[in-house]
């Protein structure tokens, strides 16, 4: 891409934007502070590197065989730097707890510690991450059908122990990065087929998540996703938006907002002003469900845009943690991270350029013709010049230049493997 033509069209579009009241500089601004919290399991297809891991389980499913797959810790860094180098702004990496450093070592999960982090940590800095946490309940011997939400106490101890010492990580992460690290606690506890104890095993989840929540940290934030239905648990979710909403609400802790995990007509960034009125923060899960969970990659669709301009709109930027949550394993994994990741800062672009005081202005006065028209008429306003200004002025690929070098990068690391 030309920078004078990229230079040119910002130019014209600043004024654009101008006249409708918008500051873009100050949008620019804004935008460069959007941190997104990537996931780490798309480069591996979430299989971490447990020497006693097999994906299976709890829904949770990569379809695909694109080759080129990132094989150990070393790949998935070298994959997520590379990464970084294609999109603008200072983000974040969401690890899972099955993504320790334990080298030849088996570590069950009631055994990881921070040290099984301390690479990570290290390299994080190095990079200019921060970290973000998830202990891991899925693909596991004993993840079964009931984890937190056990009856057998051996089980649930296993699991309980777990996620503490999950949480005993993510504190140490958040020390060492001096900023809070958020922990995601997603369980994939149901049934396939119809339960005679709904309540039995909430109550049960409940038990677990306040002997887990005893502990008191400074460093971290705990965060609970809810789910509609994994594969194979079809008829009930011990962990479901109404358990973790009240939960979240009475214990203040953060509901993550998965956008795969709810019925496909329903909106989530309807939710985000409505949580936030209950619960301290959100977390977000940016996904792309088709048909059902399918965790497909993010891209710049209506759900997105509409979710981020709620965010904007309810001037709540500073208490939503943003994170991707997609594995596509069909198509080549780089690409699916910065498609992903600029989809997602487009969407928080678009919002953060709306012409909001006119539009309330329009609305306060009760003129919905015009607030509806305005509405129509951003949708077409020139915010690609103002994002590839935003690219060109961060030093990365403009456009769709980006291509070309997940295609070198291909041919000369991921294509090897
Ligand atoms: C599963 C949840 C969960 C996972 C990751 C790997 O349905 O969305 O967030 O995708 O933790
Ligand atoms: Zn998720």
């Amino acid at each position: 891409m030309k920078k004078a033509s990229v230079e040119q069209s910002y130019a014209i579009a600043k004024e654009r934007y101008q006249s409708l009241g918008v500051d873009v500089e100050k949008v620019l601004d804004k935008l460069q502070k959007v941190a997104i919290s990537i996931h780490c399991w798309q480069a591996d297809d979430v299989t971490g590197f447990e020497n006693l891991n097999n994906l299976g389980g709890g829904g949770i499913q990569a379809t695909g065989n694109y080759p080129g797959k990132a094989r150990h810790i070393d790949e998935v860094r070298t994959d997520i730097a590379k990464v970084l180098t294609l999109v603008a702004g200072e983000h974040r990496l969401n690890l899972h707890a099955i993504y320790g450093d334990f080298g030849n070592k088996i570590v069950d999960r009631n055994e990881i510690e921070p040290a099984h982090f301390q690479s990570w940590m290290e390299w994080a800095k190095e990079k200019g991450l921060k970290l973000d946490f998830n202990s891991t309940s899925f693909g596991h011997p004993k993840s079964g059908d009931l984890t937190l939400a056990n009856p057998n106490s051996e089980i649930r101890e296993f699991w309980i122990e777990h996620t503490k010492r999950s949480r005993a990580i993510s504190e140490a992460m958040g020390k060492f990065q001096n900023d809070p690290c958020i922990m995601n606690l997603w369980v994939h506890d149901g049934s396939k087929d119809l339960t005679v104890n709904r309540y039995k095993y909430r109550q049960i989840l409940e038990q677990s998540l306040d002997e887990i929540f005893a502990t008191e940290y400074k460093n971290m934030k705990d965060c609970l996703e809810a789910k509609l239905f994994g594969i194979g648990f079809e008829s009930y979710t011990v962990g479901s938006y109404d358990f973790y909403l009240g939960y979240g609400a009475k214990k203040q802790k953060i509901v993550t907002l998965d956008t795969g995990h709810f019925h496909l007509s329903e909106s989530i960034a309807d939710k985000i002003s409505a949580l936030l009125l209950f619960t301290p923060e959100i977390m977000l899960h940016v996904s792309r469900p088709i048909r059902w969970d399918s965790d497909h990659v993010t891209i710049l669709n209506d759900d997105v845009t509409e979710l981020a301009k709620e965010i904007v709109r309810a001037d709540a930027l500073n208490r939503v943690h943003i994170g991707l949550d997609y594995f596509d394993a069909s198509i080549n994994r780089l690409g699916a991270y910065v498609i992903g990741i600029r989809a997602t800062q487009k969407a928080f672009l678009q919002a953060l350029l709306e012409p909001l005081d006119t539009l309330r202005q329009y609305e306060a006065n009760g003129q919905y013709f015009e607030r509806l028209a305005l509405l129509e008429e951003t949708k077409a306003l020139p915010w690609n010049a103002v994002w590839d200004y935003f690219c060109l002025k961060n030093n990365i690929a403009v456009g769709e230049d980006y291509i070309a070098e997940i295609q070198q990068y291909e041919k000369e690391v991921t294509s090897k493997r």
